[in-house]
């Protein structure tokens, strides 16, 4: 499993270009099948230029790695931890179970049932252990909460988020503009 692991992450590494040493978002999947999926959001963070890292983490094949990333993820700087599962999708809930940090779920499109499993599992938290969570295969819009909550206390982020909103506005205003014309 070490070297199924050691070879996933590199084929990671060669995809994202980059691991950070000290990163601020953890980007964490039950399996490397969800990395197609979520890979957006390690896309949305280089775009704004905020370090990750990427890694694989399944709440049922590898309970204890589970526990280890999520109760060291504090210690070693990690913000904000996305985490993207699918199925029977526990990786995101357990997660916040065992780290003061905020939790971020992407449900993935994983079996018969097109992800609705995958988000039922992740949004019906017990109160007093939250995960916000994004829609199915929506890990863009993960990256960019995680964005938003290091923006509450990063200017600089901050700034960027609303220059992307800007762009957004323009976008979509051009292309109601040209519809009219
Ligand atoms: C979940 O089971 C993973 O997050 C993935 O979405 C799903 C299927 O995993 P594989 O069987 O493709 O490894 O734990």
């Amino acid at each position: 499993a070490e070297t199924h692991i050691k070879a996933y992450q590199s084929a990671v590494s060669d995809h994202v270009e980059k691991q950070e040493e000290s990163p601020l978002i953890g980007i964490i999947m039950g399996s490397d099948s969800d990395l197609p999926v979520m890979k957006a959001a390690a896309e949305v963070l280089d775009s704004f230029g905020v370090s990750y890292e990427v890694t694989v983490v399944s709440a049922h094949r590898t309970p204890l790695r589970m526990v280890d990333y999520a109760q060291k993820a504090q210690q070693r700087g990690i913000k904000v931890i996305i985490a993207g599962a699918g199925g029977a999708a526990h990786l995101p809930g357990m997660v916040a179970a065992l780290t003061p940090l905020p939790v971020i779920g992407v449900p993935v499109k994983a079996s018969a049932l097109d992800g609705v499993d995958s988000l039922l599992s992740i949004v019906q938290m017990p109160k007093g252990v939250p995960v916000a969570v994004v829609a199915i295969q929506n890990a863009t819009n993960a990256g960019l909460l995680a964005l938003r909550m290091l923006g509450a206390t990063d200017r600089g982020i901050l700034e960027k988020i609303a220059a992307y909103q800007e762009d957004l506005r323009k976008m979509v205003t051009e292309k109601a503009e040209k519809l009219e014309s």
